[in-house]
């Protein structure tokens, strides 16, 4: 079960507008994006890394990619909690953090799935896991984020692509910012060579 994180966030800032604190979830979740790259949909991946996440980290921990390569990101992860792929500098990645902080707080992310908020999920029920849960994943405006997609959500068990074209040399790690991860060293670096 995968997820654009816009998508998400789209519905935690509905959601969540009452609990978070000014400043933390404010409307400025895409700066940097020119710098970082973009969304290579659409386009031939230049070729494939594979990355396999765990409980809490990402193997391998380091990538070297060159300006202007579109690579396709195959993650998989193997562990038992919700994990998260995504590209920035630092600073957006601890920006990302707080806010998906205030989605876990608001119950639209548990540690191991994705929580809807319209209502179709058992959130008590252990035998109706979210991320098994058709009508619970199911959102209506999955196509309207592809300008911010530069990070997926990845259920334990499952894998998601994500392609993206690196336009130019930046200080960029991926991460997983699902709250705590990061902090257990879930991020790796990214090098760029010419
Ligand atoms: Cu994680």
């Amino acid at each position: 079960m995968i997820r654009h994180f816009a998508t998400l966030m789209a519905a935690a800032l509905l959601a969540t507008a009452a609990l978070v604190p000014p400043g933390i979830a404010g409307p400025g979740h895409d700066e940097g994006t020119a710098e970082i790259g973009r969304p290579g949909e659409g386009r031939t991946p230049d070729r494939t890394v594979a990355i396999v996440m765990g409980d809490n980290f990402f193997e391998p921990e380091r990538i070297t990619v060159t300006p202007g390569e579109t690579i396709r990101f195959v993650l998989d992860n193997r562990g038992v909690l919700l994990h998260e792929f995504s590209l920035g500098t630092a600073a957006m990645h601890e920006h990302h953090q707080a806010e998906m902080l205030a989605m876990m707080q608001a119950g639209l992310l548990t540690p191991t799935g994705i929580h809807d908020h319209a209502g179709h999920g058992h959130r008590m029920d252990g035998h109706h896991g979210q991320a098994d849960d058709p009508a619970a994943m199911a959102m209506t405006h999955d196509h309207a984020n592809h300008d911010h997609a530069n990070g997926v959500l990845v259920a334990p068990g499952e894998q998601a692509e994500l392609v993206w074209t690196f336009t130019e040399a930046a200080d960029l790690q991926f991460a997983c910012n699902v709250p705590g991860h990061y902090q257990a060293g879930m991020h790796g670096d990214i090098r760029f060579v010419r």
